[in-house]
């Protein structure tokens, strides 16, 4: 048995970390879980170790490990010896840009489009249909627009198709399912496109590494 076993809730951020394994090129173990009525079932709640029940959650060896920014930089810091996903210290200004893209796709993208999510679930008739819903979301919406506009202008810098040029690193792939989650759910884009963008989805999901890790999950949004 490997090692690694990836514990796997369907349409989530879990492509992040399969992804990444792919990436690497590591043998693991995935234990999958669809969604029931939207939510992870009760077995990978209690069975993960994961204290709040949510997915990704990493177990290697002895070592239980959650939050998908952690797991990138343990998995990277262990076994990308050639510094190619999260560069060495010695390209600093690089590895920073790796490391603000870890953090943004949960602590800023992640976070601005969730609270319009939140309130579409959440908030009671009338609302949904007198206009309240849709006036807050037009509200809500500058910081996403912001955020993906960073994105674009970004991408717009870039030598390559990713966000750090020509080769994949941690930053693509933490940033993407943000993206996804961001586009197919409209959450925030207020009728707006970024062709940018929209291209280096296409790219990020045209790659080998990408490619096999839905083939091995069944990932699908
Ligand atoms: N910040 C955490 C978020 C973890 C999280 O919220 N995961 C979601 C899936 S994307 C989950 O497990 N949801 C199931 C549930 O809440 O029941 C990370 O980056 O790993």
């Amino acid at each position: 048995m490997p090692p690694i076993t990836l514990w796997f809730l369907q349409a989530s951020r879990c492509i992040r970390i399969a992804w990444l394994l792919e990436e690497l090129h590591l043998d693991y173990d995935v234990k999958f879980f669809d969604r029931e009525n939207g939510i992870a079932p009760q077995a990978l709640k209690s069975g993960s170790g994961n204290p709040l029940g949510k997915a990704p959650t990493l177990q290697d060896g002895p070592l239980t490990i959650y939050e998908s920014g952690a797991i990138t930089r343990y998995l990277c810091e262990k076994y990308d010896k050639q510094a190619r996903l999260i560069p060495h210290p010695a390209y600093e200004v690089d590895r920073i840009k790796v490391q603000q893209w870890i953090h943004a796709s949960e602590a800023t993208f992640i976070l601005h489009a969730l609270a319009i999510s939140s309130a579409r679930s959440t908030i009671p008739e009338p609302g949904k249909s007198n206009g309240a819903l849709k006036e807050m979301e037009k509200k809500m919406s500058g910081n996403v627009q912001n955020d993906v506009d960073w994105l674009e202008a970004e991408l717009g810098q870039s030598n390559g198709k990713f966000l750090l040029g020509k080769e994949v690193t941690a930053a693509d792939i933490m940033m993407h399912i943000s993206i996804v989650f961001i586009l197919k759910r409209e959450l925030g884009t207020q009728g707006r496109t970024w062709p940018k963008v929209e291209q280096w989805l296409k790219d990020c999901e045209a790659t080998d590494s990408y490619k096999r890790a839905v083939q091995k999950t069944g990932h699908k949004v």
